[in-house]
């Protein structure tokens, strides 16, 4: 894989920019996640890469801190001002947090996006949600829903305190269960940061807590493998059901186990892929304003909303009809 991993510092500004096909980039667009080593984030940085192959003279960098924290971001934002990169496109581990020193970027004419996790609206040009956020918020409960007949508790496993996806996708939750979901019943949220040991401890935790929990929801496919460890090291298969966000190919083996009936997710290569043909559309001069239609690749294009927004698909469900296949993909 020619994606240039985690190149921030001193190295990076030696390093000659070579794109895909090994002719010198003029265009050097950071892909910058929540944290490294998370598998969703590994599947997007593909679809980056594949952007910049089918765009040409593209580079992009892949990078984000060890751990999930918007101050990890921060550094490496600054590190991305100093190499003057010509766009970053991140998925913010805070909506606030990261406002002055994107402000700073795009004030140095780097053009900055969001993708997957926002910033606010004055810290980015535009933001890709993955799919709607009332939609996300309605499917995570109704896959808990749909194996409680007659209702029951479930608790939420999140990613950070501060992560705006996930914080979205919960308050959008909480919004719809009194109508759609009036005998669900959610005891707690609980985050796991999107590091597997938290996320394991905090899914222990709630099951001692709540010796009755129907269900544990985990919208993060870190806490989403996590939650489903713990349930089959415990012994809890049949008891407590997880569901949530989960990567296919990480998570196949507990659908096969009976931990989890169903998740769901939307394709993170495609999320990826689009984020980069936006950013390079804003470096080619595209404006970014309430109405404009942009170009995501192959994927098609989306249309920006009042607040620069724009959403793709709707999720898409996995469970044991379907996940061996895509487990192959993503
Ligand atoms: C984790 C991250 C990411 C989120 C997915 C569903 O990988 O928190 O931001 O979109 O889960």
């Amino acid at each position: 894989m020619s994606i240039l991993k985690n190149l921030v510092g001193a190295a990076a500004l030696s390093a000659v920019a070579l794109s895909a096909g090994g002719a010198v980039a003029q265009e050097r667009i950071a892909l910058v996640v929540k944290s490294l080593g998370n598998g969703f984030f590994d599947a997007a940085a593909d679809g980056a890469q594949k952007a910049a192959e089918e765009i040409g003279g593209v580079e992009v960098i892949y990078t984000g801190p060890t751990s999930a924290t918007a101050e990890g971001q921060i550094d490496i934002v600054n590190s991305l001002i100093a190499q003057n990169v010509d766009a970053i496109a991140i998925s913010a581990n805070d909506p606030d947090a990261l406002v002055p020193v994107l402000e700073k970027a795009m004030d140095r004419g780097i053009k900055v996006i969001s993708w997957d996790s926002g910033v606010a609206e004055e810290g980015r040009m535009l933001h890709l949600n993955p799919s709607d956020t009332a939609l996300i918020g309605e499917t995570i409960i109704k896959l808990a829903a749909d194996y409680l007949p007659d209702g029951g508790d479930v608790a939420i496993l999140s990613a950070s305190s501060t992560a705006t996806n996930q914080n979205a996708w919960i308050e959008a939750a909480k919004e719809v269960m009194p109508e759609k979901f009036p005998n669900i019943n959610l005891v707690s949220v609980v985050y796991g940061d999107d590091d597997s040991v938290k996320s394991t401890n905090e899914a222990r935790g709630l099951i001692q807590s709540y010796p009755d929990l129907d269900a544990i929801i985990a919208p993060t496919t870190v806490g989403v493998v996590a939650a489903a460890q713990v349930v089959t090291d415990m012994d809890l298969i049949g008891q407590v059901n997880v569901t949530g966000l989960a990567l296919p190919s990480e998570f196949k083996q507990f659908i096969d186990n009976g931990a989890s009936q169903a998740v769901a997710l939307w394709n993170p290569i495609d999320l990826g892929y689009s984020a980069v043909y936006l950013a390079h559309q804003l470096v080619e001069g595209a404006t970014a304003e309430p109405g404009a239609t942009l170009s995501i690749g192959d994927v098609g294009e989306i249309t920006l909303d009042d607040t620069n927004s724009a959403a793709m698909a709707a999720p898409f469900t996995f469970d044991a009809s379907n996940i061996e296949e895509f487990s192959k993909i993503y």
